[in-house]
Order: structure tokens, then C-alpha cells, then sequence
């Protein structure tokens, strides 16, 4: 087991423009991994906490200097000169922390150590880190995923008015990854002449997609299923997907949403009738969080519907936490499961989250966060442990390309080794 020879965090900056920390873990072989941690703009209540200075003063308070702190003398006078693997390392991690969301040293300290011991780990065994993820999941067939591009940004990643967050496009057709990606390319820059044509401005929004003024949710899909066509591409080839975030238009009860342009408080099974009817019309892959994070009734109800064509993905309803995860396979709630490290905060336990959904017969849906760093760790995650899917944002911001090259340079890796 490698010994630590020292932790090192510092304060850097995400694509938001916010802080958030990055680790360096340096082993006593001389070999060291650096990791940097990402954060979310509609974070869901039962998420382990990211821990924030509060101090005004600085960055409007959101700076991490106490996160910094914390890995830089707390964990690293406890984990220094101790030989670890993962689990006993992520474990040691919990147990030093002692709360049950990892408020006292903070998500953001304790993931950028386990994130980054696990890069130490497989530089010093000369390995990929993907293979290194493999090992710890007992896993040695590698897949490339399936991507979801979000080509339209919503909700809290955008100021398009858009009560639904995330509109992505799912290249479902495709053999390889690479295939998939060109086509992704293809109808984004088909999407970019429809909106320019029509006088909209091509700004992006946080994960890269385009943020346009539409009138209603229903004009995207219809302007999706253009640039689809417009690709040359079928609605079988190339499906759509959303995030609709729903916590972030719930309140006492309600879901506050414009239907066909007009501004309607919705019941659960009234917003269940407006899924249903966009799955009649439209090629849909998967609806996430199409309810609230407590909405455990509509998310059942939802997968008894239509969740036997439709993949029915749980985002702040199960928060990569395995108590959450085992209440939802006990409901039947849904039938996939958004996969983010830093909302549990060790790589332990979100692997733990991924067997447990796979043990399910579910989806791991693995997934970026709004504010990102250059840090491609989740592409590694997704090829080591075969999940079928990634959300990791348009092709139009430098922080999301990152993990699609990476990904793209993964399946080279295992071309040339004729692995699959
Ligand atoms: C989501 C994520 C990522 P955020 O809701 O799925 O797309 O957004 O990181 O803002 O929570
Ligand atoms: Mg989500």
C-alpha cells in the first residue's frame, strides 16, 4: 500500500469564475497526482457539503481557504507517513471528518484528496487511471459511454428563461465513440446557422450550450429535431434528452413552468401528463429529475408511465448516496441514477453508488457539474467502471471538450491495444 508523503491544496478557479480547491498528493515514491473539484449551481439539499468561507470579503464569500486549510494541516498531519489503499483511505477520510455530510472538513477538501491519491496511485503503479478505477470495482472490460450533449442551457445555467435546465442531444445510433462525437459536432453546428437565421445571439451558457430567448420549452425540442434533420440525422439515430432540474420550479407543492409558452402551477400528475406528451411527440431518451428532490410519488409515478421506453435518471433525488439510491430501488422510483463525485465526496462511495445501481439493473449516468475545472477524472470514471452514459456539457467551452478528448484519447488507448 502507498505510503503519503504529503497533501497539498490550493485555491484555484472554476469556469464560473468561483473558487474551488485543487490537491496535490505526493506519495513517498516521489510520484504525485493532482485533482481539482468541481461545483454545482442547482445543488440538490441532500448533497454532502461544500464548505465556503462565508467571508464577504472575498469572492462574495464563495472562497475555500477554509477547505484549503483543512487539507493542508488537519488531513495532511493525519494521513502523512501512513500507507493507504483507496477504501482505507476514503474511509479514514469519513471517519476523521465524523459528520454525516462532511460539514466539519468540507466535500470539496476530503474529495480533492481521494481524487487526487487515486491519480498518485495509478502513476505510481504505471497504469491508467481508468484501469486503476477498474480495479478498485473489480472491473476489466472497459467501454466507451454513450455522451448527452446539452446543446440549449436552462434554468440556473443560464439567463434564457428557460424554466428546463438542460436540452441535450444523445447520439444513440453510433458505433464508436469518436463517430459520436462527430455527430455531436455536426448538429451543434447545424443548431448555431438555425439560430443566427432566426436573429437569435449564439451565447453559451455555464456547460457550454447555447442559451437562447425562446418562447417556450416545446420551440427547443422542435428546433433540436431541425438541427438533427438538418445533420441528416433521424430522430431514431440521434435522441434528445433533459434536465429539467425540476427543484429548481417547485415550490409548496407546485411546479411553476411556462406549458406551451403560458405560465401554469402545476400537480405532480398534471407535470407527469406534459412529460407524457412531449415522450408522444418527441424521440426522448431520458427525462432527469423531471421532479422534486422529495417527489418521490411523481418520480414512481413517472417510471410506471413511461419508464419502460424512457430512461427515468435521479439526480437530487438520490445524490450519489447509497441511502438514497437503496430508498429509490426499494420504491422503484426511477431507473437510472446521475452519478457526481463531489456530491458524496470520496471516490469510494460514489463507486459504491455505481455498483449499487448497476446491481439494480440501472442506469449510471455519469455527470460533470455546472462549474468546472480541467480536470477529466469523470472520463477515466466512466470508461473504468463501464457506465453507459456521460453528461459532460456542449463542445463550446474548453472545461467540457476536455473530457470528451479524453475520452477520445481513451478509446485510441484501447484501439491500439485491441481491447475492444
Ligand atoms: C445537474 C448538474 C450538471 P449542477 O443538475 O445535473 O449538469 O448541474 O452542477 O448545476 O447541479
Ligand atoms: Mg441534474
Amino acid at each position: 500500500m502507498p505510503k503519503i508523503k504529503l497533501l497539498k491544496a490550493t485555491e484555484i478557479l472554476d469556469s464560473r469564475g468561483n473558487p474551488t480547491i485543487e490537491v496535490l498528493c505526493e506519495l513517498e515514491s516521489g510520484v504525485s497526482g493532482l485533482a481539482s473539484v468541481p461545483s454545482g449551481a442547482s445543488t440538490g439539499i441532500h448533497e454532502a457539503l461544500e464548505l465556503r468561507d462565508k467571508d464577504k470579503s472575498r469572492y462574495n464569500g464563495l472562497g475555500v481557504l477554509n477547505a484549503v486549510r483543512n487539507v493542508n494541516e488537519e488531513i495532511n498531519d493525519f494521513l502523512k507517513d501512513k500507507n493507504f489503499d483507496q477504501s482505507s483511505l476514503d474511509q479514514t477520510l469519513i471517519k476523521l471528518d465524523g459528520t454525516e455530510n462532511k460539514s466539519r472538513l468540507g466535500a470539496n477538501a476530503i474529495l480533492g484528496v481521494s481524487l487526487a491519491f487515486a491519480r498518485a496511485c495509478a502513476l505510481d503503479r504505471k497504469i491508467e487511471l481508468f484501469e486503476y478505477l477498474g480495479e478498485l470495482a473489480g472491473n476489466n472490460i472497459f467501454t466507451l459511454p454513450l455522451p448527452t450533449f446539452n446543446v440549449i442551457n436552462g434554468g440556473k445555467h443560464s439567463d434564457s428563461g428557460l424554466e428546463i435546465q438542460e436540452f441535450m442531444i444523445v447520439p444513440v445510433g453510433f458505433q464508436t465513440f469518436h463517430e459520436k462525437v462527430e455527430a455531436g459536432a455536426k448538429i451543434i453546428s447545424c443548431l448555431e446557422k438555425i439560430l443566427k437565421e432566426r436573429g437569435y445571439p449564439i451565447s453559451i451558457g455555464d456547460e457550454g450550450g447555447f442559451a437562447p430567448k425562446l418562447s417556450s420549452n416545446e420551440e427547443v425540442f422542435d428546433i433540436l429535431e431541425e438541427a438533427i434533420s438538418d445533420a441528416s440525422y433521424s430522430p431514431e439515430k440521434v435522441k434528445i434528452s433533459i434536465d429539467a432540474a425540476a427543484s429548481t420550479f417547485y415550490k409548496d407543492g407546485l411546479y411553476n413552468l411556462r406549458i406551451d409558452g403560458k405560465e401554469k402551477n402545476l400537480k405532480n400528475n398534471e407535470l407527469l401528463e406534459w412529460y407524457e406528451k412531449l415522450s408522444r411527440r418527441y424521440s426522448i431518451f431520458s427525462i432527469e429529475d423531471g421532479f422534486a428532490e422529495d417527489d418521490w410519488d411523481g418520480f414512481g409515478q413517472m417510471t410506471r408511465e413511461i419508464g419502460g421506453n424512457i430512461k427515468i435518471i435521479g439526480d437530487d433525488l438520490t445524490v450519489t448516496n447509497i441511502k438514497r439510491i437503496k430508498m429509490a430501488i426499494e420504491k422503484k422510483s426511477i431507473n437510472g441514477v446521475l452519478i457526481k463525485l463531489n456530491q458524496i465526496g470520496t471516490l469510494s462511495e460514489t463507486i459504491q453508488a455505481i455498483l449499487l445501481t448497476k446491481s439494480a439493473g440501472w442506469l449510471p449516468f455519469i455527470s460533470h457539474r455546472s462549474g468546472e475545472t480541467m480536470d477529466t477524472f469523470i472520463s477515466d470514471l466512466v470508461v473504468g467502471l463501464s457506465c453507459q452514459c456521460i453528461k459532460a456539457g456542449s463542445l463550446k467551452r474548453g472545461e467540457r471538450v476536455c473530457k470528451y478528448d479524453r475520452l477520445l484519447e481513451i478509446e485510441n488507448i484501447l484501439l491500439t491495444r485491441k481491447k475492444i
